[in-house]
């Protein structure tokens, strides 16, 4: 199989895929990796393939997502790839050839899965196409911010298969089931516009914006207090994975939890007292 990659592993500064000069703490195969005061960014980099998610790439994106989780500095994570595309889908040269088998043995695909166990929240910046597991890896993501060129699409079922990366369930979650059949069962993609109006994706911008869009936006969350951040996105995803009674439980206990945090405390007295909070992230 022909290596669509450039090796990346020096910390070298570079023109990033939207046009930023920065400094490049940290590079891979297939991932470029930086912090950006308290956010960490990942930026897919498999331009050739159109970031094609084949197996280093995920190896490589998880293990840089579980960095920055554990790492205190960092509050919240955004994941980008290049302008033409965030990902075309899981890499279709790398799957053509696999049997039932070798997926049973060996499901490398479903190590995005351990997207979920992360608990900072991670932002999904989607630039051009977002096809398939490209789609998927976006919905794994707390929410996306789209520029206004970006279009989404689950065409799997022109390949002759379906989602695997749990498209079918967080996109019938996020959109309903009308508008997920649509999308699973015709593969049509539909524009940034259009994600926006069915609730896929939370912004759309313009094209120049969405990294600097979702930079800010994670700066946002970051400057929080952190442990009121994780339990925040936990209640939230309670809503998609338990019933009702279960979520609201949940919330409840989060919600009687934060005041037993420092943040709290600070939080309140700084709107108290007329004054900026400083989150010690306690
Ligand atoms: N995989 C590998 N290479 C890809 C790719 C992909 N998904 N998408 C694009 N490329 C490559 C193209 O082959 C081409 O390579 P060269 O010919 O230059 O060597 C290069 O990227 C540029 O693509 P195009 O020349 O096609 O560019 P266009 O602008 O004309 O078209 C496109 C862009 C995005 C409309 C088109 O490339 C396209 O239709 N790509 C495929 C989209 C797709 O079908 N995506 C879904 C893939 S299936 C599983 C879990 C998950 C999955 C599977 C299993 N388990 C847990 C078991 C997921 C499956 C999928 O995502």
């Amino acid at each position: 199989m022909k290596n669509k990659d450039e090796s990346n592993k020096t910390t070298v500064v570079k023109v990033d895929s939207f046009g930023d000069k920065e400094e490049k703490t940290n590079s891979t195969e297939t991932i470029l990796v930086e912090k950006r005061e308290k956010v960490g960014l990942i930026t897919l980099n498999r331009p050739k393939s159109l970031n094609a998610l084949n197996r280093q790439l995920a190896k490589e994106t998880l293990s840089a997502l579980k960095k920055f989780d554990s790492d205190p500095d960092v509050g919240a994570v955004v994941i980008a790839g290049s302008p033409r595309a965030f990902a075309a889908g899981a890499d279709i040269e790398e799957m053509a050839e696999k049997t039932f088998i070798d997926f049973y043995m060996d499901d490398f695909l479903s190590s995005w899965d351990e997207v979920r166990t992360i608990k900072i929240p991670i932002i999904a910046a989607v630039s051009g196409f977002a096809l398939g597991g490209g789609c998927e890896l976006a919905l794994l993501c707390d929410f996306i911010i789209a520029s206004d060129d970006a279009q989404f699409g689950q065409p799997e079922i022109k390949l002759g298969i379906l989602p695997g990366i749990g498209g079918s369930q967080r996109l019938a979650k996020s959109v309903g089931k009308s508008m997920a059949m649509d999308m699973v069962l015709t593969g049509r993609n539909i524009p940034a516009q259009e994600a926006k109006e069915i609730g896929l994706v939370a912004r759309v911008v313009p094209k120049e914006e969405l990294l600097q869009t979702a930079i800010e936006a994670a700066q946002t969350i970051a400057g929080f207090n952190s442990p009121s951040v994780r339990m925040a996105k936990s209640a939230v995803n309670m809503a998609f994975e338990t019933p009702l009674d279960a979520g609201l439980k949940q919330e409840r206990l989060l919600f009687k939890a934060a005041f037993a945090t420092e943040g709290q405390k600070e939080g309140m007295n700084a709107f108290v007292n007329k004054r900026a909070p400083v989150f010690r992230n306690k």
